[in-house]
């Protein structure tokens, strides 16, 4: 009798839960409402049979519970039985399946019309390209990869002269049209992931992935890493800003293009070098592991690291001086800290960029 109450309870409990549960979808942001859709389906399909079936056992339980004076029988075929539930198991998983098949077909069948813009994950940051006045990318190869040219453009390519090369953290994107978002990966696997837009995609090293949708929301929403890609994972971030035509093209002409950025004009955003370095650690992906108060990350704190005396893990120690520190962003496994792991990826910098990143990790350290 016990378990039958348990049992019972249960159902209750699952139904109140998933009716009265705070964390459900977050609003969505995007046209993918039929992910959602489907995913309903598949809730009510396993959470009618999940009810039914507990309920089952609940009866069965009361019902044919021990007696002395009750026999079990004995019923080795039950043809009619056998049908009826095989009807309604087929039944079940095609309302599952079904819908995934046709959203499945509208999402690899991207429209015509649909802006362009790429992004790239690298340990443990996000970069992002537009492609500029003509609407073309230019061809890219990872040989190509430079202090100067981040993204690996080759610089014979007339079509990625005008590609615009967002360095910063953040992906501005108009609102009401499609979108398709071609990804390319520096080094393992990710994952571009905004909760609010659904659809997602993994990024692949060696291979070019894409993914579409349609902003429908104004606003600023967090762009996750959805594919565990080493230490740093968890703070693999950046900021999706979906916003009104007019301030998108505004936003877009402060970008540099790639032009620019050989030129050596642009990708600086001015100011004093302090904060210039300041938006590179920000841009470069340092502070996903360096935290500024002194707490605890993948790395160690900035904060009050200049003229600290570390110990290595080979036991010898060092003075964390200005030559270090450049040592340690150019190549950070030549003398690793005590206590953490050899995965710093190295910093492709030009010396301009060294030496801002080097004034704001002296006023960071205090
Ligand atoms: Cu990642």
């Amino acid at each position: 009798m016990v378990l039958v109450i348990v049992l019972i309870l249960l159902v209750i409990g699952s139904v109140l839960f998933h009716f009265m549960s705070p964390w459900y979808l977050t609003p969505i942001a995007s046209n993918w409402g039929m992910i959602d859709d489907t995913l309903t389906i598949t809730f009510i399909v396993c959470g009618f049979v999940f009810v039914v079936v507990n309920l089952f056992m609940a009866y069965s339980i009361y019902k044919y519970r021990y007696r002395k004076d009750r026999r079990a029988d004995y019923e080795p075929e039950n043809q009619k039985l056998e049908w009826w539930l095989t009807a309604f198991t087929t039944v079940g998983v095609i309302a599952m399946l079904a819908p995934g098949l046709i959203v499945w077909g509208k999402y690899v069948d991207v429209p015509e019309d649909a802006m362009l813009v790429e992004a790239i994950g690298q340990q443990w940051r996000w970069t992002y390209r537009y492609p500029g006045a003509d609407g073309v990318f230019g061809t890219v190869d990872t040989r190509n990869v430079s202090a100067n040219n981040p993204f690996g453009l080759n610089p014979d390519d007339p079509n990625g002269q005008d590609d615009l090369l967002a360095g910063g953290a953040e992906v501005h994107l108009p609102i009401g049209g499609p979108v398709k978002v071609t990804l390319r990966s520096k080094d393992v696997l990710h994952d571009f992931y905004v909760p609010q837009i659904r659809s997602k995609m993994d990024l692949v090293p060696g291979m070019i992935t894409y993914f579409w949708f349609t902003p429908t929301k104004i606003g600023e929403y967090d762009v996750l890493c959805a594919e565990l890609c080493g230490s740093g994972h968890y703070n693999m971030r950046s900021r999706m800003v979906i916003e009104e035509e007019a301030d998108f093209q505004a936003w877009l002409q402060t970008q540099p293009t790639f032009a620019q950025l050989l030129a050596g004009v642009g990708g600086t955003s001015g100011g004093t070098p302090i904060e210039q370095g300041e938006q590179l650690a920000k841009d470069q992906g340092c502070l996903a592991c360096h935290s500024l108060d002194g707490g605890t990350g993948v790395g160690p704190t900035w904060k009050g690291l200049v003229g600290k005396n570390e110990t290595l893990i080979d036991g010898s120690s060092v003075l964390v001086d200005e030559a270090y520190l450049k040592e340690s962003i150019v190549n950070p496994n030549a003398k690793v800290v005590k206590g953490y792991a050899p995965i710093m990826p190295p910093a492709q910098l030009t010396d301009d960029q060294l030496e801002a990143l080097m004034a704001y990790l002296k006023s960071a350290s205090g």
